[in-house]
């Protein structure tokens, strides 16, 4: 079906509303387990990392602020100049991080563990990254808690459910206006029996009883085989409980891929679920689009700019849907006619639709093609050698 001019304007314009918010350790050497693969051209420090999301947004023009994982990019405490870094770079300081999952005294969990000393210093910690976000002017906090056991009988699960949810109501109450919590679930790793933050439902009851700016965040790595992802976010959505997404894709566990690389259809079921809402109500959904991906093999700025540009395409076709004759085919039982409707939209050329917005950005029609031929990657190799040559020998690095 041909598309409207005034259709094709209405996606134009809510595409250029569009922004999604890259993770600074995207851009740097991260790895599994089992080692990491290390890459010339990788971010070697802060001010690299705020390179490579300003190349990123010079190119797709939709990427302006950088989420920051406070002891990868602060290892020694806030600085007010990385702002200006980042504003010489063409990018804002985005969602907050704190890290709970390193320090040893995190063995046996953060804000869970019986140990009231540790879960004060992980609330400390927390307190600390607020006070960041507070200078930074971030909206949000993002807090992932890798608290939970690999053993049967290890914990006792009711009494850490209830110590989590006590720790969430004081970051609520410690919260600067403006700023919203993102509490994020994963149902495993690095613990192998139960995660305390382990479901939706989980992240859902802590944050209800927190308070109102405690919303959930959907990481899409993080739900088990055969999860129906998309309505865990029609629910969110239907309660005002979804604080926002961190997009990777997986074909097993939480193996942060780039958007698209194994399911780009899930993906898109997931954006049709906030375009329905979007159509009923005339109003963006006001939650935070970030990745949240680490690239072992990967050369990193294409990496990202390849998912950047992925989910501004599937995003694109899920506003193609045709709400009216979707509705019409419901109303019908067309249990065919819906499913065509939405495939349809999914195997929609987009690509004139992208080349409007580019052009309105003032960006590459093909970010990724004039990224590849831009050169960046070949000086960043160089000049990023010749720093890590001039460290000092590596003490305890930092993981990304
Ligand atoms: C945990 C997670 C979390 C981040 C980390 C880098 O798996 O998704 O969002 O802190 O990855
Ligand atoms: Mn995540």
């Amino acid at each position: 079906m041909k598309m409207t001019s005034a259709a094709a304007d209405r996606i134009i314009g809510r595409l250029l509303r569009f922004q999604l918010e890259v993770p600074s350790w995207g851009f740097a050497d991260t790895g599994t387990r089992f080692g990491k693969f290390l890459q010339d051209a990788a971010a070697v420090d802060l001010a690299d990392k705020f390179e490579d999301a300003g190349c990123t947004h010079a190119v797709t023009g939709i990427t302006p602020t950088v989420a920051v994982h406070v002891l990868w990019d602060f290892p020694d405490g806030y600085d007010p100049a990385v702002k200006r870094l980042a504003g010489e770079h063409g990018v804002r300081i985005g969602s907050i991080n704190p890290n709970l999952f390193q320090d040893q005294r995190y063995k046996f969990g953060s804000v869970t563990n019986r140990d009231p000393g540790v879960r004060k210093a992980a609330l400390g910690h927390v307190f600390d990254s607020i006070e960041i976000g507070r200078k930074t002017r971030s909206k949000y906090l993002s807090l992932w808690f890798a608290d939970g056991a690999n053993y049967p009988g290890q914990a006792d699960i009711r009494r850490r459910k209830r110590r989590a949810a006590a720790a969430l109501k004081q970051i609520h109450r410690a919260l600067p206006p403006g700023m919203t919590a993102l509490v994020e679930y994963k149902p495993f790793e690095p613990a192998t029996y139960f995660t305390d933050f382990f479901d939706w439902g989980s992240s859902y009851v802590f944050c209800k009883a927190a308070g109102p700016r405690a919303k959930v965040l959907v990481d899409t790595g993080h739900h088990l085989p055969g999860c129906n992802i998309e309505q865990i976010v029609a629910w969110l959505i239907d309660e005002k409980m979804l604080g926002g997404f961190h997009f990777n894709d997986r074909k097993y566990a939480d193996d942060d891929l780039t958007v698209g690389s194994i399911d780009p259809y899930q993906v898109f079921r997931i954006l049709n679920e906030i375009a329905a809402y979007e159509h009923e109500t005339s109003r963006d959904l006001p939650i935070a689009y970030m990745i949240d991906q680490s690239h072992t093999v990967k050369p990193k700025v294409q990496a990202m700019i390849q998912t950047t540009c992925t989910v501004q395409e599937l995003f694109a076709r899920a506003l193609c849907v045709d709400r009216g004759a979707l509705a019409a085919s419901r109303d019908r039982q067309d249990t065919v006619g819906s499913e065509e409707v939405l495939r349809s939209a999914f195997s929609t050329d987009v690509a004139p639709l992208l080349r409007a917005v580019r052009d309105k950005l003032g960006v590459p029609r093909d970010p990724l093609g004039a990224f590849r031929a831009s050169g960046y990657e070949k000086r960043a190799a160089r000049e990023r050698r010749a720093k890590r040559e001039a460290l000092p020998a590596a003490g305890d690095q930092s993981y990304a």
